[in-house]
C-alpha cells in the first residue's frame, strides 16, 4: 500500500512563520530574513513528512499566507490593482494584507472549517499565465532529500467556484465561464512540473464536496478529461465530505487517482461498492481524520481500507484532507492528562498512523467504547428528563410587554456587543495570573477596577444597556472551555485561522458540565455599580463547538445539548443575580452549516434547540440577546427566527443596505441591531453619518425594535479610537430619537 497525507500545517509548530511574516510587515526583517525563516519552516515540514517513510509527500503546501492565494498567483491572476506595488512577494502581500492605499482581497470561510481563504477575483478579460516557480522550488527542496514529491494545487473547478467576479464585470459573468482558458494555464503548470521530473500532481477539489448544479458537474468532466490527457498523473482530492454526484464523473474522466474522504464522506464508499471502479484509477483511502485530533482507531480504519481494496485494483492510505486543521505535535503538550493524551494524535502522530496503516503488519490500536471514563450520569439524566417546555419561552409579544414594564428603554436603545479594548496592562495582568505571578485576590481587584472604569465610561457616554467589558477573557471559547468540565485547553496547539492569525481550539473530550458559576461574579459586580441595565455576556453552545475540537464518539447534537445545559445554569444564575438582559453570542452559527443541503435541516434543528435550551430558562421579563458575525443575513434569517432571541445584533456595517433590505423583505419583527459603523477601521465615524444610517434603518424597522450598536471586536481597538466613536454613536441615536 502506498501512504501519504494530503497537506501539512505550514505556520510552524511554534508559529515561526507568523512571527516572521509579522516582523516583515513591520519592517523589522527584510526579504532575505523572511526567505530564511520561510525556508526553515519548509525544512521542518519536510523533516516531519519524511520521518515515517510515506511513499510520497505533498509539496507546494507551504504558504506565506493562504493556499488559495498561492494558486491565484500560480495562474498569474493576482488582480491588476496590486501589480504595481513591487516584486511578486510585495504583490502577494498587498493582495493578502493590503497597504495604506489598497484594501486586501476579501477573506471568507473555507467550507465548514475555521480556516479563511482569500477570494480570487476574475473577470472576462483576466489573463492567466502559468507561474510554477514557487511549486518548483518546493518540489526541488523535497527531491534533494530523496523524497517522492507531488506538487499540489487547488483544482481548476474549485478555484473558479471559490472565485467571485472582479469589480466591474458584466452582471451575467460567472468565473466558471473562464474554464477553458484556465485549463490551458493548468496544462502549462503541469508541463512545468513533469519537465522538472514530477510524475504525480495533486489537484484539490473541495468544492465538489458541496451540492453542485448540472452545469458545474459538466465542467468537472470537461476539465478532468482535458487534464487527464497530459503527461502528469493526476491525483484528485476533495476532503470535506463525499463527492457524491461528482464521483462517477471523476472516476470516468481518465484521472489516475482519487482520494476518498472516508471520515466525512463515507457514503462514497457505499457508492463504490455498488458500482464499477475503472481499473486504472488508484483509490486513496482517507481514513485518518485531517480535521480532528483523536487518535485513529486503526483497527476500524484498516477495515475501511479493506472495503476499498475490494473494489479497486490499486489502493493507497492517507489523511481525509490536508492536516492544515490540526496542530503540529502532541509531544509539545506536557500538561494533558495521560489518559487523554494517549487518545490524541496531532499532525506528526497522524503521519505515523498513515504509515502504520500502509504496512500489513503495522501496529493496530482500538479505542474501544466511547469516552466512558469521562461520563457524567447526572448530566445525562438531567438532559433525558427535559421535555419540550425546556426550549420554549412565552410568545414574543408577551415577552416584549413584560420587558418594557421591567426594563423601560427608549426607542433606538444603545448598547455595545460586549468587549471593550484590552489594554496592555490588562493583558499583562491576565498573563501574570495565568503564570502564577499574580495571586487571585490581586487579579480580582485588578479586573474589578477595569470593570468599574468601563461602566463609568458607558455611563458618561450615556449608553442605555451597559456591558462589563470582558477584561477577564481573551478568546471567548478558550475562556468557557477553561471553566467547564469535559474540556481541556492546549499550551501550543496552534491552528492557522487566516494568514498569520492562529487559534488554539480547546478539546471537548467528555461529558460537559459547569462545576460552578463562571461569569456571574463579574456581571453582578458590574450591575452593582449602576442603575442602568447591564448585559450578561455568554458564548453560545454552537460557537463553543465550532471553535473546539469535539469528541466524535456521539452525535454532535448530544454534545451541543450538554454544553447548552451548562450554559442554561449560567443563564439562570445571571438572571437570579439581577441581570435583566443576557446576551448569548452565536457568531459561528453559520460556520457549522453542513455543505450538503440534505443535512442542513437536521443541523438547523439541533443548533437552534441547543441555543433555546441554553436560554429558555429565563422569565418573560428577562431579555435574551444574541450576536452573529459576518453572516449573509439572508441565509440566516430563518435560523434567527428559530433562535427566538428578543434582540439579534449582526455585524453589518460593510453591507448595511443589503441587511436592511433583507430585514424588510423578511418582515423581521424582533429586535435587531445592525452594526452601525465599521470598527475594523481606525477612522472615527461622524454623528451625521451614523444618524443618516439610522434614519434609513427606521424606514424599514420599527424604532422600538431597532438597537444601536457598533460591530463586534472593540477589544482589538484602542480607547482613543473607541471612545469618540461610541460618543458619536450615542449622539446620533439621540438625534434620530428626537425626530421621531
Ligand atoms: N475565536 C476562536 N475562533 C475563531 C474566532 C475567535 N474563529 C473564527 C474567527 N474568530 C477567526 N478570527 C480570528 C481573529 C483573530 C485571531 C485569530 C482568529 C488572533 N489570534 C491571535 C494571533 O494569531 O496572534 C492569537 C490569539 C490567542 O492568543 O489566543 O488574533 O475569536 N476560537
Ligand atoms: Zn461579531
Amino acid at each position: 500500500l502506498s501512504a501519504t497525507v494530503l497537506g501539512y500545517p505550514r505556520i510552524g509548530a511554534k508559529r515561526e512563520l507568523k512571527r516572521a511574516v509579522e516582523a516583515y510587515w513591520a519592517g523589522n526583517i527584510d526579504d532575505a530574513g523572511l526567505a530564511a525563516a520561510s525556508a526553515e519552516v519548509r525544512a521542518q515540514m519536510l523533516t516531519d513528512l519524511s520521518a515515517q517513510d510515506l511513499t510520497s509527500v505533498p509539496v507546494n503546501v507551504f504558504s506565506h499566507y493562504d493556499h488559495v492565494l498561492d494558486t491565484t498567483a500560480a495562474v498569474g491572476a493576482i488582480p491588476e490593482r496590486y501589480r504595481n506595488v513591487g516584486g511578486t512577494l510585495a504583490q502577494y502581500f498587498a493582495a493578502a494584507h493590503g497597504n495604506a492605499e489598497l484594501a486586501p482581497l476579501e477573506l471568507t470561510k473555507w467550507f465548514d472549517t475555521n480556516y479563511h481563504y482569500l477570494v480570487p477575483e476574475l473577470g472576462p478579460d483576466t489573463v492567466f499565465s502559468a507561474q510554477p516557480q514557487k511549486a518548483l522550488q518546493e518540489y526541488h527542496e523535497a527531491v534533494e532529500r530523496g523524497l517522492q514529491a507531488r506538487p499540489v494545487l487547488l483544482g481548476p473547478i474549485s478555484f473558479l467556484l471559490l472565485a467571485k467576479p472582479e469589480p466591474g464585470s458584466p452582471s451575467d459573468f460567472h468565473p466558471l465561464s473562464r474554464l477553458e482558458d484556465l485549463i490551458a494555464c493548468y496544462r502549462d503548470l503541469l508541463a512545468a512540473f513533469t519537465e522538472a521530473g514530477a510524475t504525480w500532481v495533486q489537484l484539490d477539489e473541495p468544492a465538489l464536496c458541496a451540492d453542485r448544479t448540472e452545469a458545474e458537474l459538466a465542467a468537472v468532466a470537461t476539465a478532468y478529461t482535458a487534464l487527464a490527457h497530459t503527461e502528469a498523473n493526476i491525483f484528485v482530492t476533495g476532503g470535506y465530505g463525499s463527492f457524491d454526484k461528482a464521483l462517477p464523473l471523476l472516476l470516468n474522466s481518465g484521472i489516475d487517482a482519487l482520494a476518498i474522504d472516508a471520515v466525512a464522506g463515507a457514503s462514497d464508499i457505499d457508492w463504490l461498492e455498488a458500482n464499477e471502479v475503472p481499473p486504472q484509477v488508484t483509490l486513496v483511502a482517507g481514513v485518518v481524520d485531517g480535521r480532528n485530533i483523536w487518535r485513529t482507531d486503526t483497527v476500524r480504519a484498516a477495515a475501511i481500507v479493506d472495503r476499498i481494496k475490494a473494489v479497486a485494483t490499486t489502493v493507497g492510505v492517507s489523511s481525509s484532507c490536508s492536516l492544515l486543521h490540526v496542530p503540529v505535535d502532541l509531544e509539545a503538550e506536557t500538561g494533558l492528562a495521560p489518559e487523554l493524551a494517549q487518545r490524541l494524535a496531532f499532525a506528526r502522530q497522524k503521519i505515523r498512523e498513515v504509515s502504520q496503516l500502509a504496512q500489513p503488519d503495522g501496529e493496530r490500536w482500538s479505542r474501544g467504547e466511547s469516552n466512558l471514563a469521562w461520563r457524567n450520569d447526572h448530566i445525562r439524566q438531567r438532559l433525558a428528563s427535559l421535555d419540550a417546555s425546556a426550549t420554549q419561552r412565552d410568545d414574543f409579544e408577551t415577552r416584549v410587554k413584560a420587558q418594557e414594564a421591567h426594563t423601560p428603554l427608549p426607542p433606538l436603545a444603545t448598547t455595545s456587543i460586549g468587549s471593550f479594548p484590552q489594554t496592555t496592562d490588562i493583558r499583562r495582568a491576565r498573563a501574570q495570573h495565568r503564570n502564577g505571578l499574580m495571586i487571585d485576590v490581586d487579579y480580582k481587584s485588578r479586573l474589578k477596577k477595569e470593570i468599574a472604569s468601563v461602566i463609568e465610561l458607558q455611563e458618561r457616554l450615556d449608553f442605555d444597556v451597559l456591558v462589563h467589558g470582558e477584561a477577564e477573557r481573551n478568546d471567548m471559547v478558550q475562556y468557557f472551555a477553561e471553566h467547564l468540565a469535559g474540556f481541556t485547553t492546549t499550551e501550543a496547539g496552534w491552528v492557522q485561522s487566516y494568514g498569520s492569525r492562529c487559534v488554539r481550539p480547546p478539546i471537548l473530550f467528555g461529558d460537559v458540565s459547569r462545576p460552578s458559576p463562571i461569569t456571574v461574579d463579574w456581571s453582578a459586580y458590574a450591575q452593582s455599580l449602576t442603575t442602568k441595565p447591564v448585559k450578561g455576556m455568554l458564548t453560545g453552545p454552537v460557537t463553543i463547538l465550532a471553535w473546539s475540537f469535539v469528541r466524535d464518539d456521539q452525535p454532535l447534537s448530544d454534545t451541543a445539548a450538554q454544553v447548552a445545559l451548562a450554559l442554561r445554569d449560567e443563564v439562570a444564575d445571571l438572571e437570579a443575580a439581577g441581570l435583566k438582559v443576557i446576551q448569548v453570542d452565536e457568531p459561528a452559527l453559520r460556520e457549522m452549516l453542513p455543505l450538503r443541503q440534505a443535512e442542513q435541516d437536521d443541523y438547523r434543528r439541533w443548533a437552534t434547540d441547543a441555543f433555546r435550551l441554553a436560554t429558555a430558562v429565563v422569565k418573560p421579563e428577562t431579555a435574551i440577546h444574541t450576536h452573529l458575525c459576518y453572516s449573509e443575513f439572508g441565509e440566516v434569517i430563518d435560523a434567527i427566527n428559530a433562535l427566538d432571541a428578543d434582540v439579534t445584533s449582526i455585524e453589518a456595517s460593510r453591507s448595511k443596505m443589503e441587511v436592511l433590505q433583507d430585514l424588510h423583505a423578511s418582515q423581521f419583527a424582533r429586535g435587531v441591531g445592525p452594526g452601525v459603523y465599521d470598527i475594523h477601521s481606525p477612522r472615527v465615524p461622524t454623528v451625521e453619518e451614523i444618524a443618516s444610517a439610522l434614519s434609513k434603518a427606521i424606514a424599514v424597522i420599527d424604532p422600538k425594535r431597532l438597537w444601536v450598536n457598533p460591530d463586534c471586536g472593540l477589544k482589538t481597538r484602542r480607547y482613543k479610537e473607541v471612545e469618540p466613536a461610541l460618543a458619536s454613536l450615542v449622539e446620533a441615536a439621540k438625534q434620530v430619537r428626537a425626530q421621531l
